[in-house]
């Protein structure tokens, strides 16, 4: 079993920071738990935009209030604690954080610990998975 706090990820090397949040990674793919999961913070009055091509992502809002919109239909959602979206259709999108947004999410494959964001708004494919593919 595995069991770990927010507290001692703090300042590891677990925790992650790109130029809106800053990303607690509890559990990673070293872990082999299928996924991996993190507890992530979006500064308040930013606006992140992101397209994981390589990933599936399921957010979970604990914390804060904001704004959702899929740059592929234009639809927005006001996101509040208690509020869940996948992004099952690896659908590019931005999140708006109107005040500080904690959220709870889960990558299928699982990061390895140290991905930020490319130009593209993606994480990196996983080489391990993507060796020996033709495209
Ligand atoms: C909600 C959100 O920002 N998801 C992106 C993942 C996060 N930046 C992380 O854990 O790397």
């Amino acid at each position: 079993m595995i069991v770990r706090r927010l507290e001692d990820i703090v300042g590891s090397e677990r925790e992650v920071s790109g130029p809106t949040w800053v990303s607690r990674r509890l559990v990673l793919k070293d872990d082999r738990m299928g996924v991996s999961f993190h507890d992530t913070i979006l500064h308040a009055g930013t606006v992140t935009e992101m397209e994981y091509k390589h990933h599936l992502e399921t957010v979970y809002c604990i914390e804060g209030t904001g704004e959702l919109e899929s740059l592929v239909t234009g639809e927005r959602w006001a996101i509040a604690p208690g509020t869940v979206y996948a992004l099952n259709e690896h659908d590019r999108h931005r999140l708006h954080a109107h005040t500080q947004l904690r959220m709870i999410c889960a990558f299928d494959p699982p990061l390895t610990g140290k991905e930020v964001h490319g130009p593209d708004g993606a994480y990196p494919a996983d080489p391990e998975l993507t060796a020996g593919a033709s495209t």
